[in-house]
């Protein structure tokens, strides 16, 4: 039996042997792609050549102390491949991100990528996206009023909070709010009312975003969605 944390670190170091030399390479949030990233930093310390650029101030942080250093995003047109993880993924690859808190820059990331790999441990998958609350990022300027357009969309909202109980900031200064759908039946359609907030910066719904999931099995074994 493979307990959660070697089911994200064998689907993560299937995903960094992806990476080729010369590659432009994007490096995601969160305690799968943590894997995927120290993997590559291993690869990069055995010589592997890569320009990277990570997904937040933490991946930047972990990336640097294993050696894999990182291009400004001007010197990028384009990343040839994105490996980050997810919260929930479906069977068509629909994801919901940000539980991390990184929803922002994981989809500017995702979107200048040729190619987005999702390494996930087998939990993550679903039949239906909405059990874990969506994330979306807000500006904190009239806040209470966005949450209400959200909770209008039907779902109970609940700004993210730091550990000293203030509001969670993220790394481009604003607000997550998080908000509980139970079930997202039609997240294309959620996808588009969520970007006709005013105040909504950015949702965790990534839909036609993700080429390929690489989730780790309870079995050892991984399967390639
Ligand atoms: C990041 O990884 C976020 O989008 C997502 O919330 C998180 C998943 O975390 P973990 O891999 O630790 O389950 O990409």
């Amino acid at each position: 039996m493979t307990n959660e944390k070697n089911m994200k670190k064998i689907a993560a170091e299937h995903a960094a042997k992806y990476v080729q030399d010369g590659m432009r390479i994007g490096l995601g949030t969160g305690s799968t792609a943590y894997y995927a990233i120290l993997k590559i930093g291993e690869m990069v310390r055995g010589g592997l050549n890569i320009q990277a650029v990570a997904t937040s101030e933490a991946s930047e942080r972990l990336a640097v102390e294993q050696g894999i250093s990182l291009t400004p995003v001007q010197h990028m047109d384009r990343l040839d491949l994105t490996i980050d993880g997810a919260d929930e993924l479906d069977d068509r690859l629909r994801l919901i991100k940000g539980g991390g808190g990184a929803l922002l820059r994981e989809k500017i990331t995702a979107y200048q990528s040729d190619r987005l790999v999702i390494v996930a441990d087998e939990v993550k998958q679903v039949t239906q996206l909405g059990a874990f609350p969506l994330p979306v990022e807000i500006v904190p300027f009239a806040y209470e009023w966005t949450v209400q357009s959200l909770a209008r969309l039907g779902c109970s909202v609940q700004i993210r909070r730091n550990l000293s109980e203030g509001f969670y900031v993220t790394d481009n200064g604003n607000y997550i709010a998080d908000c509980k759908f139970q079930l997202i039946t039609h997240p294309e359609e959620l996808s588009m009312r969520l970007g006709s907030i005013p105040g909504v910066v950015e949702h965790g719904l990534f839909i036609g975003m993700a080429d390929q999931a690489i989730i780790g099995c309870q079995d050892g074994t991984v399967r390639i969605l």
